[in-house]
């Protein structure tokens, strides 16, 4: 990085002047931040190449990420942060007459992920450049990310999310590496001598072109790369004689009907939509992805049988696990190896990540879909589902039921998980009970046949973008407390917990949590309306809208609190903040419903003038990295409430913590391992256990209307989403309120309010006492550095990848 403060202010005016012709005077906001990037661009992109240099000289083992999103944020601050040029950068532009701040809110935020899966690919991503592993990103370069969600009376309203219209300032174009990759047709297959022979016919190419974005590690020379592809037309002779036969319009429609491929961002999480575009999407970046990372090997290496030494390719869920059967073809009909040496490359090459256990998530395509599409991909894959097929009547002979559970294709269907557990050496679970869950219920026949591929990686999360750049007066604490170690190895963090009752620490970490209070007050105040008190407790409930993540076990705790506000004003609870944020996928009616009654109580709570502003309910609009980022470091209590089992780790959870905020929450995911770091006294849990909710399912014994009839706060609830109560149309929550006691109840909503409410006592009388409350936050923060994702990418290169951190030396 450039560290001189007139040489920076004479890089950025040349900039302006050379991108945009302009002088500082006559130079729009938008101009300055272009300039700005550049400057750090120019300067990542000389480490970039050193780094890509070392990697092929010492031909050091690579890493490649596959994933169909990456949530990566913005990343102007982050790179400030990380070169440590931020103070100097930021003075330099106060003496040219420029507010820093209103550069970075020129930066679009790329969204392209739908939540807790595409932001732990880009928190990966930053901790291996931080660590020094040689890992990459490969993925898909959506022109439309995650739409943007606006409220409109009470709805929520999808707009496109149009972030490349400015064009992006960290992307690099490189045409010349740009690869086919061929849809439908027909395989034709004929016998050389001793080899099968296949030739693909008839198919529609598409040109996959990369765009790199460079991934700059803490402190140090590494620059790893973000492929993302891009979909386009091949100008091939096809495309040509099609022109000279004057057939324009078909070959424009052809165009446009490429472009589609990487144009959006398919908006569910957890859940899985089986359209044939989806599928193409997956094909199109997987084969590019792998083409691209064969090309490079064989530029160094000529025998393949050494890929699994020099290269591990991570599949992100099964979205990219077609990425088996494409290796496999490269393998076999490119580079002409045996089936038997194919398969033992893929498999020691290959490793995957399971991030649910949601039923409705799993991906299964109908044979004729996957067969027309991907021909050659279904040859490949009905041949591993026979071999697999037969060394499984090998071990179970006669057990139908039990192969036919494992089978790859099964009902007519191709099962995408059961592929990437038979083509992976490593499948692992992203916290401990979710392990637990596969290997003994989920996968249990797959674990029983391969107990060795299964194991646990806990999730993690970068402490830099979420501390150490969204808290940077909570950082500077620390810092002054125990160094700055912390940054580049977060375990340290445990030497902050000696501070835990010293009183003038905490006093300043008080200070800072008020103050950024005080902040997200006046966002909130400025976005919607409503004033906000910063000495209430602010209890914050942030993440994708779901059933099974229950925002309505805290609607209806809410619901209940403004109840007994009702009959008795001055009930002497803590004044308290819930705030909601999340987008609803856009086809699930019952989430677009929950975010309808979080706005419509909001609107009934917080103008009534009878609770003394004791209650506020405010639903922000738009959920992203960057209001994450304004929410985390503001938040008193960390809503973590998902029935148990279903919420396979949970990520903000960690944000929240290391933040200092304390959780209440049930034992899942994550959580599990949250409350054995900080131990009973520092957390509120509270609900069924994960076993619990299996024997319910297991022997039906749970009755919603049960519970409906034995508690009046439920029953008064219940009746107030149906009776006119709430200022919106009479019959508008009937489908909710069917969800939960026609339909049973499926996650045991009524079943834990009793539990929830308890616990929500024991948190409002721990905060009463001040200095407590305080120690545990700190507490909190203190045993948070086992949740860095510096610790999860560390265990992933140890276990599965086989991979050292190297040090990229300056050039
Ligand atoms: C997703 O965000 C998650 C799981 C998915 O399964 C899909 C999506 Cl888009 C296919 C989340 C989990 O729900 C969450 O518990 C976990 O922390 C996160 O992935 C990262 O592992």
């Amino acid at each position: 990085m450039l560290m001189d403060k007139d040489e920076f202010k004479a890089i950025f005016v040349n900039n302006l002047q050379t991108m945009f012709g302009k002088g500082i005077e006559e130079a729009s906001i938008n101009n300055k931040y272009m300039a700005l990037s550049r400057v750090i661009r120019d300067c990542i992109s000389k480490n970039w190449m050193e780094t890509n240099k070392q990697y092929s000289e010492t031909g050091v083992k690579q890493v490649y990420y596959f994933s169909m999103e990456f949530l990566l944020g913005k990343a102007l601050d982050m790179h400030l942060v990380n070169g440590g040029v931020k103070e100097i950068y930021r003075e330099a532009l106060e003496e040219l007459g420029i507010d820093l701040n209103e550069l970075e809110k020129q930066e679009a935020d790329p969204g392209l992920g739908n939540g807790g899966l595409g932001r732990l690919a880009a928190c990966f991503m930053e901790s291996m450049a931080a660590v020094g592993i040689p890992g990459h990103g490969c993925g898909i370069r959506y022109t439309y990310g995650l739409f943007e969600q606006k409220i409109v009376d009470h709805n929520q309203v999808e707009l496109p999310d149009n972030w490349l219209q400015d064009g992006y300032a960290w992307e690099f174009r490189k045409a010349d590496k740009a690869v086919e990759v061929k849809f439908g047709g027909t395989i034709n297959s004929s016998q050389q001598g001793e080899r099968w022979v296949f030739t693909h016919e008839n198919y529609e190419a598409v040109l996959a072109v990369p765009y790199d974005v460079p991934l700059a590690g803490y402190h140090n020379n590494t620059v790893n790369t973000l492929r993302l592809w891009n979909a386009e037309s091949l100008h091939d002779t096809f495309d040509l004689a099609s022109f000279n036969r004057g057939e324009y319009l078909e070959a424009m429609e052809y165009r446009s009907s490429v472009g589609l491929i990487s144009k959006i961002l398919y908006p569910q999480d957890n859940f899985y939509e089986g359209r044939l575009l989806r599928l193409k999407q997956q094909y199109f970046f997987v084969s590019a992805g792998l083409q691209s990372i064969i090309r490079r090997y064989k530029k160094r290496y000529s025998s393949m049988k050494q890929l699994p030494k020099r290269v591990a390719v991570h599949i992100n869920d099964t979205h990219p696990a077609i990425a088996v059967p494409e290796l496999m073809r490269l393998l076999m009909d490119q580079e002409e190896l045996s089936w038997d040496d194919a398969w033992k490359i893929t498999t020691e090459t290959i490793s995957y990540t399971n991030h649910t256990i949601m039923p409705e998530a799993l991906e299964t395509w109908p044979v004729e879909m996957f067969k027309s599409l991907l021909p050659r991909m279904y040859m490949i894959v009905h041949e591993i589902n026979e071999r697999v097929c037969r060394s499984l009547w090998d071990a179970y002979p006669g057990d139908w039921e039990r192969i036919r559970s494992m089978a790859v294709i099964a009902d007519n269907m191709v099962h995408m998980a059961r592929l990437a557990v038979v083509g992976s050496h490593s499948v692992n679970g992203v916290a401990q009970i979710h392990t637990d869950i596969l290997k003994e219920h989920i996968m249990s026949n797959f674990h029983k046949f391969y107990p060795k591929k299964f194991n646990n990686k806990t999730n993690g999360i970068t402490h830099r973008r979420w501390l150490l750049k969204a808290n940077p007066e909570l950082a500077g604490i620390i810092t002054d407390c125990i160094g700055s170690g912390w940054i580049t190895d977060p375990q340290k963090l445990e030497e902050f917990g000696r501070f835990d009752t010293d009183k003038i620490i905490q006093e300043k970490v008080r200070k800072v949590k008020h103050n950024n209070k005080k902040i997200l007050a006046k966002y909130i105040k400025e976005k919607t309306g409503v004033t906000i008190d910063a000495r209430s407790i602010f209890d914050v409930h942030i993440k994708r809208i779901h059933s099974y993540k229950r925002q309505i076990l805290n609607v209806f705790h809410i619901m209940d609190l403004y109840n007994r506000l009702k009959e008795n004003p001055s009930l002497a609870i803590t004044p308290r903040t819930f705030i909601f944020a999340g987008k609803a996928a856009p086809g699930y009616y019952i989430a677009k419903q929950t975010i309808k009654l979080i706005s419509v109580l909001a609107s009934l709570i917080n103008k009534d003038k009878d609770i003394k502003g004791k209650l506020k309910v405010i639903f922000l609009e738009n959920y992203s990295v960057s209001l994450g980022e304004l929410l985390f470091p503001a938040a008193d209590v960390s809503e973590q409430i998902s029935t148990a089992s279903k919420e396979a780790s949970g990520t903000g959870n960690m944000k929240f913590m290391l933040n200092g905020a304390v959780t209440i929450g049930t034992l899942d995911g994550a959580n599990v391992e949250i409350h054995d770091a900080v131990g009973d006294d520092n957390i509120f849990i509270f609900g069924l256990t994960s076993q619990q909710v299996f024997d319910y399912y297991n022997h039906g014994g749970y009755d919603a209307w049960q519970v409906y009839s034995s508690d009046i706060r439920i029953k008064t609830v219940l009746e107030q989403l149906v009776n006119g109560f709430l200022p919106y149309q009479r019959e508008e929550f009937r489908p909710l309120y069917n969800s939960l006691l026609a339909d049973n109840d499926e996650f045991f909503v009524l079943r834990d309010f009793d539990a929830y409410a308890k616990a929500q006592v024991e948190l409002d009388k721990r905060y009463k006492q001040k200095n407590k409350w305080i120690e545990m936050s700190i507490h909190n923060i203190a045993q948070a550095g086992i949740f860095s994702s510096d610790r999860t990418i560390c265990e992933y290169s140890r276990d599965i990848w086989h991979t050292k951190p190297v040090v990229i030396t300056k050039p």
